[in-house]
């Protein structure tokens, strides 16, 4: 998705997904002119950039010359080289990153500075979190309701943490036993 010169969208619960940029920005990108005058301020809220890849920079999200804000956001297996693979800031020190993880991407997690909003996690291999079907980076009511939706044989999917084919009490208990918070 491209956002560019003065366009100030609200996205909020969006996943962002095997895309690809033939320039900057594979999953999302927020874009302005040199001068500053028309910036791409986003305010990104609880998305998920994953496996989106970029022939420049930024596999997952791209900001140039922009203030956006990504507040509880997950990036991650995204791949652009030679840098920037989950985020790049260009010459947009007040775009704010707060609450978000940012893992597995390559080559580099985040090129460029920023506004660290805090709680973030940036991390180059992410950690492996049992449970977190949503990979929110935290075991809750919704990785739980997600299990009890998806009661049953459910071949393949996120739910079915142990793998067996079947959603049922064993993956009910992984959830439980995992809760809170993944650090
Ligand atoms: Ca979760
Ligand atoms: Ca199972």
């Amino acid at each position: 998705m491209s956002v560019a010169y003065r366009c100030d969208p609200i996205l909020s619960n969006c996943t962002f997904e095997n895309n690809h940029a033939g320039r900057s920005g594979g999953g999302l990108a927020c874009v302005a002119d040199e001068a500053h005058m028309y910036p791409s301020n986003a305010d990104v809220q609880n998305c998920i950039f994953e496996n989106n890849s970029a022939t420049e920079e930024g596999g997952g999200i791209h900001v140039r010359n922009s203030d956006p804000t990504f507040i509880s956001i997950v990036v991650t297996s995204n791949v652009a080289n030679p840098s920037g693979g989950g985020v790049n800031f260009y010459e947009s020190t007040d775009a704010q990153l707060i609450n978000s993880t940012i893992c597995g991407n390559s080559a580099s997690q985040i090129n460029g500075n920023f506004t660290d909003g805090g709680g973030n996690i940036i991390e180059d291999v992410c950690t492996l979190c049992e449970g977190d079907t949503n990979e929110d980076g935290v075991v809750d009511v919704t990785d739980l309701l997600a299990a009890v939706g998806s009661w049953g044989p459910c071949s393949g999917c996120a739910v079915d943490i142990d793998g067996n084919g079947v959603v049922n009490v064993t993956d009910l208990l992984i959830i439980v036993g995992n809760w809170g918070s993944c650090e």
